[in-house]
């Protein structure tokens, strides 16, 4: 693949920054077109084309569009298997799966900026809303916490980074904002070690060209 990928993302979007973890962790070179989120950039007739979901990150590869945080993350996975991001076996995969999925699917989603808008409009206060994005993200990664006990670490399965470790260090960004509780088991522990890689140093949100300068 000559051309460099483009990715469609915000400085401080968890699923952007999963995927920046994991072109970093591919040794894959990028080129970032930021789109902010909070003056509305994800609902441009422009981005809208790449993206009609209006989320980010989209990530152009050649002529193809590709959408979804673990989606693209395993597509990366299979066309550059190195390092891989997901265990030989099945079921350690299904099991790597599940608790990316505990992420991706039921806690990240319900602090969307969307999801926190339609709150607000349907009348509830800025405390009720943290309140119930706090009660969301603590239960998710309690029960993360749980499924990643009996694994060996340093990372959540063994020593080698998988999709669980890429979807869990972005959501503990999220937590920090949102003043919720994630101090579960190994948690600590994991992010700690993921924190001494290039990849995930690289894509905290601080990093970004498009983050604020403080
Ligand atoms: N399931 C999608 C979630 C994408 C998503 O929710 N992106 C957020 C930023 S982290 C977004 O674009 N929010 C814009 C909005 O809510 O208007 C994925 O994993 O790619």
């Amino acid at each position: 693949m000559s051309e460099a990928m483009v990715l469609h993302g915000y400085w401080r979007s968890t699923a952007s920054w999963r995927l920046r973890i994991a072109l970093g962790l591919k040794g894959l070179k990028w080129q970032g077109v930021a789109h902010d989120l909070l003056r509305g950039g994800q609902h441009s007739a422009e981005y809208l084309a790449i993206n009609p979901q209006g989320l980010v990150p989209a990530l152009v590869v050649g002529d193809h569009v590709l959408t979804q945080s673990l989606a693209i993350c395993e597509y990366l996975d299979e066309v550059h298997p190195e390092p891989a991001l997901l265990p030989q076996d099945a079921l350690s995969r299904a099991r790597v799966r599940a608790v990316a999925q505990i992420i991706a699917c039921d806690v990240h989603p319900v602090q969307n900026l969307k999801v926190l808008r339609m709150l607000r409009k349907r009348g509830l206060d800025q405390d009720a809303i943290n309140a119930w994005a706090i009660e969301v993200i603590e239960s998710g990664l309690a029960a993360f916490a749980e499924l990643v006990a009996g694994a060996e670490g340093p990372y959540c399965f063994g020593s080698q980074v998988t999709l669980a470790d890429i979807m869990l260090v972005p959501q503990l960004g999220n937590a920090r904002r949102f003043g919720a509780r994630f101090d579960f088991g190994r948690i600590p522990s994991i992010e700690a070690e993921c924190m001494k890689l290039p990849a995930f140093i690289d894509a905290v949100p601080a990093r970004q060209s498009d983050a604020p300068i403080e």
